[in-house]
Parts: structure tokens; sequence; C-alpha cells
């Protein structure tokens, strides 16, 4: 079974003023397909093409840069999407799950949100920043180049990632131009934290 470009779970235009449409239209439809039919193309016809995403990005060093780079852009973009809402922003409450691991990982959630925002506006290049969860429930924070991901078994630090942010200047140029730091600020009005929150409970249950 190849695999398919996903859904976006809301309008092009739905994330505005902070992402713009032409921005999302060009991102989900020619940059994250693209990865989707390359990873395929890659994959056709070897033993890869029956496992699941997460079990080919665990072996992604050793697989060829296309089942990596590719692999990697499938993966990453489909989990972004996700964890974007026109109803996002906020926080998640102190009391719940997620909350008290931030607190307990981070202090608070503003030290949280200066980290993450730290290690998107430093990562050299292109990449993601990302926030991810161990087993134990204590949460780190990390970027990876490229289309690398926590999961990949070439990451410095590993993890299940519950929160993604693409700082690839194809994510942000055409309303921010050389502005990565508002694009990373704007990225926190749109965050669904309802659906890490889930992300969290399902990497740590
Ligand atoms: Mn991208």
């Amino acid at each position: 079974m190849a695999f398919k470009l996903p859904k976006l779970p809301y309008d092009f235009k739905a994330l505005e003023p902070h992402i713009d449409a032409k921005t999302m239209e060009i991102h989900h439809g020619k940059h994250h397909a693209g990865y989707t039919n390359k990873l395929n193309a890659a994959i056709e016809g070897t033993p890869l093409a029956k496992k699941s995403i997460e079990d080919i990005l665990k072996k992604a060093g050793k697989s060829g840069d296309a089942v990596r780079n590719n692999g990697g852009g499938f993966y990453n973009h489909s989990l972004f999407w996700k964890v974007m809402s026109p109803d996002g922003g906020g926080q998640p409450s102190d009391t719940s799950k997620l909350g008290k691991a931030i607190i307990k990982s981070f202090k608070s959630f503003d030290n949280f949100k200066a980290e993450f925002a730290k290690a998107a506006g430093t990562r050299f290049g292109s990449g993601w920043a990302w926030l991810c969860a161990r087993k134990s429930g204590t949460l780190f924070i990390t970027s990876t180049p490229n289309q690398d991901n926590p999961l990949m078994d070439v990451a410095e630090k590993k993890g299940t990632p519950i929160l993604g942010l693409d700082v690839w200047e194809h994510a942000y140029y055409l309303n921010y131009q050389n502005r990565r730091p508002d694009y990373v600020d704007a990225f926190f009005s749109v965050i669904n934290w309802k659906e890490v929150s889930k992300l969290y409970n399902k990497a740590t249950k």
C-alpha cells in the first residue's frame, strides 16, 4: 500500500493571518505531495513498501537519501498539519497531563515557549523544531536538519515527536520573508494543544 497525502483538516485560509493561504496551498499541495510521491517511488518493490512509516524512519540512516528525506518529509508534514488549528493557541491547562509534564520538564510554560522558539530560531538552514516525549513521561526540545526527525536512527536526541515546527523557508517566506522569529511567534497562536495532548498520552501510555 502506497502512502497517501493526508487531507488538510481545515481550509488553506483557515490559519490566517498567522499562516497565509498561498503558503498553505503550496506547502501541502506541492511540497508535501512531492515528498509523498517520492517516498512511494523510493520504496516501491522493496521490503520497505510493507512497513509502517515509523518503522521506515527507525532505519532511515541505512536506507539511502531518498527514503530518509522523503520519508521524513511525509511524516513531518503529516504531523505538522495536525498540530495546528484555527481554534488553536493558548496553552494546555496546568492540571492536564501534558500541562503538568511541561511544568515538570521546563519549570513553566513560558520557559518551554522560550526554549522551543530558540531551537526553531537557531536551527541553521532548513529543518524542524520538536517537542518530544520519552516513554517515562518527561519532555524535551530538539531540532533536526532537513527532513530528519527524532524517530530516526540518525537523530542526535531520540523520542516521540508530539509537536513539530517546519522552519524551512518554504513554510514562511511568502508572508514573513527573512523574519523567522515572527513566524515562530505566530505558530504559537495556532498550536492545537488538544491534539498535542492526545499525542502525548499516546506516546507515554
Ligand atoms: Mn515543509
